[in-house]
C-alpha cells in the first residue's frame, strides 16, 4: 500500500488547522459518536478519507463508543443486538482473499472470515452483465485485483432481464464472472438485481430457480455471496422480503449450507431499521444498505449508524459517487463523509457501476479501451477517485467545477478533509454541498452500450 508523504500529511493537518479556525467547529452536524470516533483514529488513516487500511491491526472497534438511543423500538432478541461492546480492545480487520480467509459468516453484527477474524471487502459492482457483457471478462477482473487491490466483485444480474430475457446468457455471463473472480482471488457476490418490478415477490420463481442452478454448480466455493434482491421499492415492505426470504434462503442453503447472504430493504434498500424491528431467522444473514453519495445525505447517514451502533449486521452491497439517478453531479465531500463513515464501522461495500455507460456513476471512460490499463484517462473522474480509494489511498486530489468551463484541477487537500468528520465536524460540511455541481458536464465522448437492454429510467431512485 502506498503511503502519504509527510510532507502531504503535514500540509493537510495545517490545512485542517486554518479550517477549523474558519469555520464552526464543534456545532456539528455530525453525531457524537462520530465524534468519539475521531480520537481513535490514526494519524495516517485520519489523513486518508477512505481510511482504506487493509489490515487495520490495533484500531479500537467504533462500536465501543457509543449507545444507541434511537433503536428503544427495535426487538431486543435481534440477532446481534447483544454483541454491542463495551470493551475497548483492539481490533484487527483482514483485507479478505478467498484463497487465505475461506467462506465468510456474520458473526455479532461483522463479516468475519473462517477464523472468526473480521473482514473488510472492497469492490465494485457490475452494471447489468448482460448490458455489458465485454466488461465480464478475466483480464479486466485481474486487474481489478492485481491493480486497484479489489477482492471482491458485484455481478448485477438484473431479474427482468432474465424473466423476460435470455436467461441462458444470463446464466453464461453469471458462470463467466464467477470464473473470473475466482481466477483472481476475489469474493463475488450474485446479486439478483430487482428494480423495476418493484417486489421481489413478481419474480420469485426465476430467482428460486437462478439460485438453485448456481448453488449447484459452486456449492462448495467459499468466493460466493449471495445477494437475494437488489433494491425492494415501490410499496413493497419489509414483510413482503420476508416472504420472499423465507422462500429464497431456504432453497440455497439447501445447497449451499454455510452461504453468506445478503437482503435487500425497503425504499431502494435505504430501510434497515424495518429488518431491525423483525430480523429474519437464520445465520449468515447481511442486511443491506445502498447510497449515492451526492444524493443521500445526513438521514441515510443516520440510519446506517444507528444499526451499526446496535451491532446489526449491514453490508454496502451497492453505492455511488453520483446522484442516485446514476448521473448528474458529484459531491467529492459527500464522498469523502460516506466513505469514512463505512471506514469508521469497517463496513464492506461495492462501488456502482463497472461500466462505460456514458453517465457519471460509471467508472470506466465512455472511450473505454480495454486493451490499456484500468487507470488514467481510461476511467472518469470517478472512476480514478475510487481506484484510489480501494487501494488505501486518500483520494484528495479531486476536481474543481468551474462554472460551465470544462477546465480541470484539483480542490486543496483541506476542503476534502473538511469533509471528513472524523477529523473536524464542521458545521457546514453539508453533505449536500454543490462542490461538484457542474462535474458532470466535463466528461463527453460517446455511450458505449453493449448489452441488450434499452435505456431505462431510475429518476425515483
Ligand atoms: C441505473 C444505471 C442506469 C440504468 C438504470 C436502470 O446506472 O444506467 O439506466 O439503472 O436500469 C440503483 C440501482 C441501479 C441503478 C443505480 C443508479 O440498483 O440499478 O443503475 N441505482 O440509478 N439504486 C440506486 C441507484
Amino acid at each position: 500500500m502506498k503511503r502519504i508523504s509527510l510532507r502531504k500529511i503535514s500540509t493537510i493537518l495545517i490545512a485542517a488547522l486554518v479550517l477549523a479556525m474558519l469555520t464552526d467547529c464543534g456545532a456539528g452536524t455530525v453525531s457524537t459518536e462520530s465524534a468519539v470516533a475521531k480520537q481513535t483514529m490514526p494519524t495516517e488513516a485520519a489523513a486518508m478519507p477512505s481510511g482504506m487500511e487493509k489490515i487495520a491491526a490495533g484500531e479500537t472497534t467504533k462500536d465501543t463508543q457509543a449507545t444507541d438511543t434511537e433503536t428503544a423500538d427495535v426487538k431486543q432478541e435481534t440477532a446481534t443486538e447483544q454483541k454491542t461492546e463495551t470493551s475497548s480492545e483492539p481490533d484487527t480487520v483482514v483485507y479478505a482473499r478467498p484463497s487465505v480467509n475461506g467462506q465468510l459468516a456474520e458473526s455479532g453484527g461483522k463479516l468475519v472470515d473462517e477464523k472468526g477474524t473480521p473482514v473488510l471487502l472492497h469492490g465494485v459492482s457490475t452494471h447489468g452483465i448482460t448490458w455489458f457483457p465485454d466488461l465480464i471478462d478475466e483480464n479486466l477482473f485481474h486487474e481489478l485485483s492485481a491493480d486497484w487491490d479489489s477482492n471482491l466483485i458485484r455481478l448485477a444480474v438484473y431479474s427482468t432481464e432474465y424473466a423476460n430475457g435470455d436467461k441462458q446468457a444470463c446464466l453464461d455471463l453469471t458462470r463467466k464472472g464467477i470464473e473470473a473472480a475466482i481466477a483472481c482471488d476475489q469474493y463475488v457476490i450474485v446479486d439478483w438485481h430487482v428494480l423495476e418490478e418493484h417486489d421481489p415477490n413478481v419474480y420469485l420463481t426465476q430467482a428460486e430457480e437462478f439460485f438453485d442452478t448456481i448453488c449447484e454448480e459452486y456449492a462448495d466455493t467459499p468466493n460466493l455471496i449471495f445477494e437475494i434482491c437488489n433494491e425492494p421499492n415501490g410499496e413493497t415492505t419489509w414483510d413482503d422480503i420476508q416472504t420472499y426470504a423465507n422462500k429464497v434462503i431456504p432453497g440455497i442453503r439447501k445447497k449451499c449450507p454455510d452461504s453468506l447472504i445478503l437482503v435487500g430493504t425497503p425504499d431502494y434498500d435505504k430501510n434497515l431499521t424495518s429488518a431491525r424491528r423483525n430480523p429474519l431467522h437464520y445465520s449468515n444473514v447481511m442486511y443491506v444498505l445502498h447510497f449515492y453519495a451526492s444524493t443521500h445525505g445526513k438521514d441515510l447517514m443516520k440510519e446506517l449508524q444507528s444499526a451499526l451502533i446496535a451491532g446489526f449486521p449491514v453490508f454496502v452491497s451497492e453505492c455511488g459517487l453520483s446522484e442516485s439517478t446514476g448521473d448528474g453531479k458529484i459531491d467529492y465531500r459527500a464522498c469523502t463523509e460516506w466513505f469514512s463513515l463505512l471506514r469508521s464501522y469497517d463496513v464492506s461495500f461495492a462501488v456502482w457501476s463497472f461500466s462505460n455507460k456514458d453517465e457519471s456513476s460509471a467508472l470506466l471512460s465512455p472511450s473505454f479501451d480495454a486493451s490499456k490499463p484500468l487507470a488514467g484517462d481510461n476511467l472518469t473522474q470517478g472512476g480514478q477517485w475510487v481506484r484510489e480509494l480501494i487501494q488505501g489511498e486518500a483520494p484528495i486530489e479531486i476536481p474543481v467545477p468551474t462554472g460551465s468551463s470544462a477546465a480541470k484541477g484539483t480542490l486543496p487537500a483541506f476542503f476534502c478533509l473538511a469533509g471528513f468528520f472524523q477529523l473536524c465536524p464542521c458545521k457546514g460540511l453539508a453533505v449536500d454541498g454543490a462542490a461538484g455541481a457542474h462535474w458532470a458536464g466535463f466528461r463527453g465522448g460517446a455511450a458505449v452500450h453493449t448489452g441488450s437492454g434499452a435505456e431505462k429510467k431510475a429518476s425515483d431512485l
